[in-house]
């Protein structure tokens, strides 16, 4: 009798950020019962209002069929771990922000004796660090190497190792299921991508390392196919998971006709680029789009161009908001304050930007140096790292805690009270309200957003000015009192 092979595939909280409060708030333990009542109380509320998405890396693993293999995704996000039923191997799907969280989970695995393997961003990029954790690593993208672990997992011949030697070719159709996945957890399960890779080179992202410069596409009817068959399923709104839905105009243009007559609501991320391309801008709106996340990074085309991104001309910026928002869609602008060659009256100017342009959600990030990034190297050369390199379990990755690395020209000490100052000043509540009544659509989750990151904020805040304080502490010599 053939009995059949089990396999569960984990997603892993980050461990800050978004995914918990209290960890955000970096005391985790010692609360006391009235802190963490009210750290589970926030963290349902970020939970709801995070708008979570299911990992579309582990829907795509859970798709593969391989005859003798049941796939099951457990989203630690929401789901206890089964370790109640019995399991022939564990994935985990490891991305940089949450590599310890995983690697411990892979050790009480490996001690219960279920065989792991890892996958994901952070062992594409950094497999030797993540050897020890696992029995088995895959290396890369796994969407055609996936059925071969499981095919060697039923006949008894598990490799250490498996790379994919060149990037799946994703006009070949694979269809998603949400079999796998629990579908009321989420904000929404319809996550799609059209593309891989980023022809551009920024040096803080790695996008453009694990996944290529040159763009993949999928065929446009298996997306529209895709999309049809989600709706049955779910009907709530999509997202496009693209780093760039708009990066390939004419494949966009003709993808998004297509999808017009299924009248969803979709979001997803895109340059301001988009602002000059009015015809890709009506087929946006015309298709469904809600809102778009647009990486402003930085308000100086200096500080741009000292981090290797050249496609968004400052002057050209706002222009281009105010015609995404003319079309009916929202704009969630991202910065990124403490690039290479920001001075201290950026806080003001993206003040101003924020107000001109009427950015529905803004994001006023901390550069995170991720390792593996060109970014990342260059801070270590330089010295301005505020971690050892080495150890990547230093660097807490999740967006606006404290800092991790000296910006250039600007002391920490100047730096975190321009920043904190700003988001106390952007991120209030009557300018939630103002940002959800001004937004040109879906002006409930523009509310939520906003009201979350008065929250998130105050929290980042708090870490700062912890790490402000350690660091006049150790400007100044410790008196005896303090030693004893
Ligand atoms: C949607 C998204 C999110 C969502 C959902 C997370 C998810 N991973 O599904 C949310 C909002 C929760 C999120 C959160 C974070 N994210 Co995010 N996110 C993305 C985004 C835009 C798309 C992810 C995606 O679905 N890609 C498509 C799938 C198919 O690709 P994939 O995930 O890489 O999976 C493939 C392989 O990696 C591999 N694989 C993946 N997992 C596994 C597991 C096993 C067992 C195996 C065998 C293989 C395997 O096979 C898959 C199929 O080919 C990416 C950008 C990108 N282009 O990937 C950033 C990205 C993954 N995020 C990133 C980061 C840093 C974060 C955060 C730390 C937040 C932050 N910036 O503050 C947190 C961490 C969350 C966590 N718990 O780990 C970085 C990761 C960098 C890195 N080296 O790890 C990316 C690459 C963005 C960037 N520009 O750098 N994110
Ligand atoms: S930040 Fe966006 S545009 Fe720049 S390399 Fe990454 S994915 Fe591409």
């Amino acid at each position: 009798m053939n009995v059949e092979k089990s396999v569960l595939l984990i997603f892993v909280q980050a461990s800050s950020g978004v995914d918990g409060a209290s960890l955000l708030d970096g005391q985790s333990g010692g609360r006391g019962v009235f802190g963490t009542m009210r750290d589970r109380a926030m963290n349902e509320v970020i939970k709801r209002a995070q708008f979570a998405i299911p990992p579309l890396s582990l829907m795509i693993l859970s798709s593969v069929s391989v005859r003798g293999v049941r796939q099951e995704i457990c989203d630690l996000r929401f789901d206890d771990l089964p370790l109640h039923r019995g399991w022939d191997l564990a994935g985990i799907s490891v991305q940089t922000g949450a590599v310890k969280p995983a690697f411990e989970l892979a050790a009480v695995l490996r001690r219960q004796g279920i065989r792991v393997v890892l996958g994901g961003p952070y062992v594409t990029i950094f497999p030797e660090r993540c050897r020890e954790h696992a029995d088995v690593l895959v290396i890369g993208e796994a969407d055609d190497v996936w059925s071969e672990v499981l095919g060697d997992l039923v006949s008894g011949t598990l490799k250490a190792e498996y790379r994919a030697e060149a990037f799946p070719d994703l006009s070949a159709e694979r269809l998603v299921c949400k079999d796998a996945l629990r579908l009321g957890s989420y904000f929404t399960t319809n996550v799609v991508q059209t593309t891989r890779g980023c022809p551009y080179s920024c040096d803080f992202c790695n996008v453009h390392v694990m996944n290529g410069h040159k763009l993949r596409h999928r065929r446009i009817d298996d997306v529209v196919r895709d999309v049809e068959r989600y709706l049955k399923e779910d009907k709530r709104i999509f997202f496009f998971l693209d780093d760039t839905v708009n990066a390939d105009e004419a494949y966009a243009l003709m993808l998004f006709r297509e999808l017009i007559p299924f009248r969803i609501r979709w979001v997803g991320q895109a340059t301001t680029q988009l602002g000059e391309h009015p015809r890709l801008l009506d087929m946006f709106a015309k298709s469904g789009c809600g809102a778009l996340l647009v990486g402003i990074e930085s308000l100086s085309d200096g500080s741009n161009f000292a981090h290797r991104k050249y496609h968004n001309p400052s002057a050209r910026q706002a222009e281009c908001i105010r015609s995404i928002r003319s079309a009916g869609i929202c704009v969630y602008g991202s910065f990124i304050f403490g690039l290479d060659g920001d001075t201290l009256t950026m806080p003001e100017a993206i003040e101003e930007f924020i107000c001109e342009t009427g950015i529905d959600v803004p994001g006023i990030n901390l550069l995170r140096p991720i390792p593996g990034t060109g970014v990342f190297d260059r801070l270590a050369e330089e010295g301005r790292l505020l971690h050892d390199s080495a150890n990547h379990d230093a660097f807490r990755f999740s967006w606006g805690q404290e800092m991790l690395y000296r910006p250039k020209g600007i002391p920490l000490e100047e730096f975190i009270p321009a920043y904190t100052a700003m988001t106390r000043r952007v991120f209030t509540f009557g300018n939630a309200l103002k940002r959800a009544a001004q937004a040109p659509t879906l002006r409930s989750a523009v509310l939520m957003f906003n009201m979350l990151y008065v929250h998130m904020y105050a929290l980042s805040r708090k870490d700062l000015i912890r790490q402000l304080h350690a660091l006049s502490d150790q400007a100044v010599p410790a008196s005896p009192h303090a030693l004893s």
